[in-house]
């Protein structure tokens, strides 16, 4: 596999799948990908859209039009919010979010669904799931318990004010196959809904 990319070889998408978060929809291509990460980023994920980190950072390195600036592939892949702006999550605290992995190859390793702040790429509290060892094991999809492909977390409180904005926060699953090497994201846009209790004085600054 890691040849077949070295050489520029796009095998067929069947291939190469490995995982993405189909429920909710998960952050997807647009043209503002192709202007943060170049056209061969662009076209290995519209070809893919479950590829990993690794395979990415190699065609980064070898496109002038790549912004390491704009488009950083350790968040969401650099998968651009602006090409997701019309489908943004509304969520408040307690709300449970069932999930949903698309996790067509498995690599046995870690994993981890938590809040990410898109301005630092940094994580906003606890994990909201997390495996240290045992995720993603076998040769096929059903190998893989039902439970790390279709799980529910629930949203954490504290969130009103760093993801009051849509583009502000994503939800992020992160696995890695750790023998494989091979690093997984996807990212759901959502924002904190207000709330009438409270829209006084402690929300207006
Ligand atoms: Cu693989």
């Amino acid at each position: 596999m890691f040849s077949a990319i070295a050489t520029g070889l796009l095998l067929a998408p069947v291939v190469l799948s490995h995982g993405i978060i189909t429920t909710p929809p998960s952050r997807a291509i647009g043209p503002a990908i192709s202007t943060a990460c170049g056209q061969a980023i662009t076209s290995a994920i519209k070809s893919d859209n479950t590829s990993y980190v690794e395979q990415l950072t190699k065609l980064a390195s070898a496109d002038s039009k790549f912004n390491p600036a704009a488009c950083d592939l350790y968040l969401c892949k650099g998968l651009q919010f602006s090409d997701n702006s019309a489908n943004v999550q509304t969520w408040k605290a307690g709300d449970v979010v069932p999930i949903k992995i698309w996790l067509r190859i498995p690599h046995e390793g870690i994993a981890n669904v938590s809040i990410v702040s898109t301005k630092q790429n940094k994580k906003v509290g606890d994990f909201l799931k997390l495996w240290t060892a045992g995720y993603a094991p076998g040769k096929s999809t059903n190998d893989v318990p039902l439970s790390q492909r279709e799980f529910s977390v629930t949203v954490p409180s504290g969130l009103e004010t760093t993801c009051a904005n849509a583009g502000d926060c994503v939800l992020q699953w992160w696995w890695l196959g750790t023998a494989a090497k091979q690093t997984y994201e996807s990212c759901v846009d959502f924002k904190i809904a207000g709330s009438a209790a409270y829209q006084g004085v402690e929300f207006t600054a």
